[in-house]
């Protein structure tokens, strides 16, 4: 039995079969969440390095962009198999990384499975479109042809799930891919790469630049997201982040795919089926440890049920098992690091001073002096002000009264993100006027379930400041091609559209 986590590492990297860390005495230094200690120390990529990965994926998509679609959904499916297979130390490593509880961490694998089976059934579905010509003997044909090499910037709290988003549709559409993970989780990166390395080498596919993985922090995604020969940029973090990320695409002429951060409500009607509400309100808001793009941030509950709701929650608050996300009944880890910790003080702190009344969030004697582990708080707000418009990756959920329906859903609205919404209620009126146009303005708008947790079949992402990007499922594929209109003339006679007369 390993007795530390870095040695824990280095036995799950092993059963992978993935490459063994190298420490670099002065390299990146990835640290778990749940103790603290030090797991690697990787070396950086230096932005000359990350150039070249540019141009050797530049390199592999002359050759990857006419292997047909269908086979290189083979590779997909290799990948998706091998994950499969290590699907426990896999989660487990997503786990001791980023400090989510097991159950999660597998839950993210499975994500990274589902999706591969949806790339390799998409490989055979890249399908366009023919459109009726106002021209004789023409024929006017919609086709989506492979982009070019993408870039792939994740974040710390979803370390493998964002990139098999993104990396499986990419590469069935024809694409290379070039990955920035976070800082904080580089490990799940490298072991779930060596995955797809072997499902290359497997399938005799000798395109190293086909995909690649940049390690480093902000100055490596930086030169990766300038560099001429990456068309797409596809970056989930902050909305800071976001919007230096866009800026740079837009100097470019880049494609972005952003997924930025989210302050997600869920309205609590009346007629909900209280118990379950409760249920999809816990999950969402306490899971991950808050730190979801998608965690429940705002409650908006209907006066007539606010003290009650309030009380349910307190008791549940009060006995949900915080600790070592690796230990069965577990059901909320740590913070990622002390920074998250000092922001979500910081917030509290404030919103005491502003008058709010605050309930738990206090630090837990658990883990060690350098590892953050919280009660998450709950925060009784009587009006939509202060903190409770800005999103603090952390656990705090703010409970808010409200009258109407429609001061419901002004107050669901009524802040700059745009990701994820849900309303409990029983009453069909309240549930399709939240889906309707009048309703939840955020890409994701959900009835009588949380507001995170969403599969992969339906496009994921949010609008306004969440960036507006769709990945995953539906046809979310469209942004890693290029559409082609093609007019095609099978006539003899050369008759110009708009009826234009250009007799030579
Ligand atoms: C994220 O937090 O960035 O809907 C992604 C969910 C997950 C994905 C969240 N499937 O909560």
């Amino acid at each position: 039995m390993p007795d530390s986590l870095s040695q824990s590492v280095e036995s799950l990297f092993q059963q992978i079969g993935a490459a063994p860390l190298r420490a670099h005495d002065e390299g990146l230094v990835v640290r778990s969440p749940i103790d603290g200690a030090v797991l690697a120390k990787l070396e950086r990529d230096a932005r000359h390095v990350v150039a070249a990965r540019a141009l050797e994926a530049e390199g592999a998509f002359l050759i990857w962009r006419s292997v047909p679609a269908p086979e290189r959904g083979h590779l997909v499916r290799l990948l998706g198999e091998k994950v499969r297979e290590h699907k426990q130390p896999l989660g487990r490593l997503i786990s001791i990384e980023m400090g989510k509880i097991l159950q999660e961490g597998l839950g993210e694998v499975q994500e990274v499975i589902d999706i591969c089976e949806f790339a390799v059934g998409l490989s055979r579905q890249l399908y366009g479109l023919s459109i009726a010509s106002e021209r004789a003997e023409h024929k006017l044909l919609e086709t989506w042809q492979p982009l070019g090499p993408v870039a792939i910037i994740s974040a710390f709290n979803f370390p493998m799930a964002v990139w098999a988003w993104n990396a499986a549709l990419a590469l069935v559409c024809g694409n290379p891919v070039i990955w920035k993970p976070s800082e904080k989780t580089p490990l799940s990166a490298l072991a779930l790469h060596a995955l797809l390395v072997q499902s290359m080498r497997e399938m005799g596919i000798d395109l190293p630049g086909l995909s690649s993985v940049v390690v480093g922090e902000r100055d490596v995604g930086e030169a990766l997201v300038a560099h001429p020969a990456v068309r797409l940029v596809s970056a989930t973090g902050s909305s800071t982040m976001g919007l230096a990320v866009g800026e740079v695409c837009a100097r470019t002429f880049k494609r972005t795919l952003l997924e930025l951060g989210g302050n997600n409500a869920a309205i609590l009607a009346p007629s909900a089926n209280l118990e379950l509400a409760l249920r999809g309100i816990t999950f969402s808001a306490v899971g991950t440890a808050g730190q979801r793009c998608t965690t429940l941030r705002r409650l908006i509950v209907h006066t007539s049920i606010y003290r009650h709701v309030l009380d349910r929650l307190k008791t549940i608050y009060q006995t949900v098992p915080i600790g070592d996300p690796l230990k069965p009944g577990t059901l909320v880890g740590p913070l990622i690091d002390a920074a998250s910790f000092a922001r979500m003080q910081e917030t509290l702190a404030t919103l005491r001073a502003q008058g709010a009344q605050v309930h738990f969030g206090e630090r837990l004697e658990i883990g060690g002096p350098d590892s953050f582990y919280v009660r998450p708080a709950l925060v009784e707000m009587a009006s939509q002000t202060g903190p409770m418009l800005e999103e603090t990756f952390a656990p705090i959920l703010y409970v808010c009264p409200y009258e109407s329906m429609d001061e419901a859903i002004a107050l669901n609205n009524g802040v700059k993100h745009g990701l994820s919404s849900s309303i409990f209620t029983a009453n069909l009126y309240e549930a399709e006027r939240f889906l309707g146009p009048a309703g939840s303005d955020c890409g994701i708008a959900n009835v009588n379930i949380g507001t995170s947790g969403a599969e992969i079949g339906g496009a994921f992402g949010g609008e306004k400041e969440t960036g507006g990007g769709r990945e995953s499922g539906s046809d979310a594929w469209k942004n890693y091609m290029r559409r082609a209109t093609n007019t095609i003339n099978y006539g003899h006679a050369l008759p110009l559209a708009q009826g234009i007369q250009f007799d030579v």
